[in-house]
């Protein structure tokens, strides 16, 4: 067993002060979405954010967070970004087109941008279990992911500043999917 080996630990904290954020919000199922937003807002003003760091941007469903995530990253270069939806299972395949191209689509936009996003889509077979991640029993999604937000803004910031001056940069990395439209 390595008993002597140290290495140095890097772990993002939990402050927001001199952070920037945005969150990505979907109207579907606003009755779900506005409690996740605000555990989402509680955990980031509890971590010391003021509103001029947040920025709040609507879309009509959870289909549409990746594309509105990805322009606001490219052009706001946030710390974090926390995008928020619920999709509920219906009687159709629906529900499994849109959950499974929420997450595909959010993973590419914070993988093609460099900014972190906290994922915070419920996908439930039910509205009850989406009220239970809303503010219920299992707590509220949206303040963890508020607090994910912070954790990897601040890392990201310490990532960037650790690395070589010569490959620093804060635009956006350029890719195919990385084009304007
Ligand atoms: N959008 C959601 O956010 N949640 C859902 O449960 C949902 N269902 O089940 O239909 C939903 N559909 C809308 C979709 O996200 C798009 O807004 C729509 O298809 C237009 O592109």
């Amino acid at each position: 067993m390595a008993d002597k080996l140290k290495p140095k630990s890097i772990t993002g904290n939990l402050s927001a002060t001199g952070l920037r954020f945005g969150i990505v919000i979907s109207r579907f199922n606003s009755f779900i979405t506005e409690r996740l937003l605000a555990g989402a807002l509680d955990a980031l003003e509890r971590a010391g954010a003021a509103d001029n760091q947040v920025e709040i941007v609507r879309v009509p469903g959870s289909f549409e967070l990746p594309v509105a995530a990805k322009k606001l990253a490219e052009s706001r270069r946030p710390d974090a970004i926390i995008c928020i939806g619920c999709v509920l299972r219906g009687e159709t395949s629906h529900y499994e087109h849109v959950s499974n191209e929420v997450a595909r689509g959010i993973q590419l936009a914070q993988m093609d941008t460099g900014v972190p996003m906290a994922f915070c889509v419920l996908t439930c077979d039910t509205l009850e279990q989406a009220i239970d991640r809303a503010g219920l029993k299992s707590g509220n999604k949206g303040f963890e992911a508020g607090l994910a937000a912070v954790e990897m803004g601040n890392l990201s910031r310490q990532l960037r500043a650790a690395a070589p001056a010569s490959s620093r940069s804060t635009a956006a990395p350029k890719s195919p999917r990385s084009r304007r439209r």
